[in-house]
């Protein structure tokens, strides 16, 4: 087994200290912080899912798994942020809905603007409409970024895009969602301004829109 299949092991497994251990030593010895993400971390709680899915996990099992990705998180944050633009790229206020408990997803999206250079206000899970709107007003952010893991409370995303349009908040604002339910077409049907189907992603996008919008007012 190579190390990053223990560690991916590790998540499923729930094992943090195992994981931490094996995060570090990854490191050191030269993996790419963005590979251990992507082929392991994500994997894990891909299968972490499924077999919450198919009623072989239940949420403690999934809490504990969530636990050693949060905790290798933690150890790749700094590497990733290293990165950093010098300049801040712009500023945005992120959020998971109303309703909606899942950050892990939201967190790795943070991670990556931050690691893009831009300025991110973190509203947490469960962020209400009434909530959304406030820091908008208060933060005057260039983009609202916000996340939806079920296909519950994806909903509440076309409720807040109401509630910025009813406060009048939406002109100068550019809005994108992700999340695993949602799609482009989710995105369109609530006139958000772009979908991201990955942090990444998410970055790219957010850099691409606050560039448009500085070569249209230049
Ligand atoms: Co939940 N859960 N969960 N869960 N959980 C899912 C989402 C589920 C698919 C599992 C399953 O049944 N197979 C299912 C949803 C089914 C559906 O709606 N279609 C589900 C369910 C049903 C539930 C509960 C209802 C279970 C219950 O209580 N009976 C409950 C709901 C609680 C609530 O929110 N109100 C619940 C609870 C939980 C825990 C609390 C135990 C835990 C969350 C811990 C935490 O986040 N702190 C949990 C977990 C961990 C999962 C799974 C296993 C893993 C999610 C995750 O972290 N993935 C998940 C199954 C799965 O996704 N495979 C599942 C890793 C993460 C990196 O990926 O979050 O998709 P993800 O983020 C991606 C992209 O989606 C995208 O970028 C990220 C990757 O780069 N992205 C964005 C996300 N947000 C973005 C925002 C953007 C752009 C991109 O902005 C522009």
């Amino acid at each position: 087994m190579t190390d990053l299949e223990r560690i991916k092991q590790g998540v499923i497994e729930g094992d943090m200290p195992r994981v931490k251990e094996l995060t570090a030593k990854a490191l050191t010895e030269g993996a790419a912080p963005l590979a251990l993400l992507r082929r392991a971390l994500i994997p894990a709680m891909n299968v972490v899912g499924e077999r919450m899915r198919t009623g072989e996990f239940f949420v403690p099992e999934v809490l504990l798994a969530a636990r050693a990705m949060k905790a290798a998180m933690e150890i790749i944050k700094p590497l990733v942020l290293e990165s950093r633009a010098y300049e801040p790229t712009g500023r945005i206020i992120i959020g998971t809905v109303q309703g909606d408990m899942h950050d892990i997803g939201k967190n790795l999206v943070v991670t990556m603007l931050e690691g893009a250079g831009f300025e991110v206000a973190d509203l947490g899970v469960d962020v209400s409409p009434e909530r959304f709107v406030e820091a908008v007003r208060e933060k005057k952010p260039d983009i609202l970024a916000m996340s939806a893991l079920l296909t519950t409370t994806m909903g509440q995303m076309a409720a807040v895009m109401k509630a910025l349009s009813d406060a009048g908040c939406r002109q100068r604002l550019k809005v994108i969602v992700g999340g695993a339910p949602l799609s482009p077409r989710f995105a369109r049907d609530i006139s958000a301004d772009g979908y991201a189907e990955d942090a990444g992603a998410a970055a790219e996008l957010a850099k691409g829109l606050v560039a448009s919008r500085r070569a249209a007012t230049a």
